[in-house]
């Protein structure tokens, strides 16, 4: 079974032939502290609305999340990738708490995302330590390149996806590997990549900001979504500009991230039917 969380190759050709690099530190562990001190601050003022401030474009909601999306080492490799002109689609966290049962099943992120073409990339930032006992993110490298595959939709309530797809090929859980990252560091995946995580068994809470990154060509097929331009320039029109947050929970950006991830949820939910799940609890 392959022990390491370090992909091969470096750079764009290690991306093309793996679908993942990691780890790179892009922020320092003093940076990194102080945004899981903020998260958990969130967490202990606004209880369970909480989780929706960090779950669904969270950066809309929060200067300082604002200004991860937008750091300039997370793009610089993101652009080794993608290009020049660089969009942010959305940025949320996958959050589980110490000794929390929650998990993110073997998926691929493109499959209801309704984004052509495929130029897409994670950046998964690990806030709090990733490691195999807080239920690090595991790819299978190179299966970037099968294509787009089936998934079955389960709707498990600890599952943390939003429709708890999972992929309804067998995956060689023998070939996965662990992305082990140090709060400030992160993963690349690529949108096809297999991937998932299991339950956070350790003391600590696991918090990884995952934010996704597209080219400004991309288009968004079935209906009209924003996206922040973080670099570069826009030639093509396709998304609704994202504002700054003046403050954080400014009213005016929370009537924003509503209206804007409504008209993702139409998206990404399409045709779900969660009263018919499979293989769900
Ligand atoms: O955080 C995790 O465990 C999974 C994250 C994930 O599926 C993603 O970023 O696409």
């Amino acid at each position: 079974m392959p022990e390491i969380g370090t992909s091969g190759e470096p750079g764009p050709a290690g991306f093309q032939a793996q679908g993942y690099l990691s780890p790179i530190q892009v922020l320092s562990a003093a940076d990194a502290d102080q945004l899981a001190r903020k998260i958990a601050a969130i967490y202990d003022t606004y209880g369970a609305e909480a989780k929706d401030y960090l779950g669904g474009n969270a950066h809309f909601l929060f200067p300082a999340l604002f200004d991860v999306v937008c750091n300039p080492l997370i793009l610089d490799q993101v652009e080794t990738i993608l290009g020049p002109d660089i969009l942010c689609w959305s940025a949320s966290f996958f959050s589980k708490p110490a000794h929390d049962a929650s998990f993110v099943s073997w998926h691929q992120d493109l499959t209801y995302w309704g984004l052509a073409p495929a130029d897409i990339v994670t950046a998964w930032v690990a806030i709090t330590p990733s490691t195999r006992e807080s239920g690090c993110m595991r790819v299978v490298p190179g299966s970037h390149r099968q294509g787009q595959l089936g998934h079955n939709d389960t709707f498990a309530a600890q599952n943390l996806l939003s429709r708890g797809q999972v992929l309804d090929v067998p995956v060689d859980e023998d070939q996965a590997v662990d992305l082990l990252l140090q709060p400030g560091e992160m993963s690349l995946h690529d949108v096809l990549i297999v991937h998932g995580s299991q339950a956070n068994r350790s003391d600590l809470p696991r918090h990884g900001f995952a934010i996704r990154y597209i080219p400004t060509y991309c288009r968004q097929i079935g209906g009209r979504t924003t996206a922040l331009l973080v670099r570069g320039e826009d030639r093509y029109d396709h998304f609704d500009p994202v504002p700054r947050p003046r403050a954080d929970l400014h009213p005016d950006a929370m009537a924003f991230r509503d209206k804007a991830n409504a008209a993702v949820k139409a998206i990404l939910m399409a045709g779900a039917n969660p009263t018919n799940p499979i293989d769900g609890d």
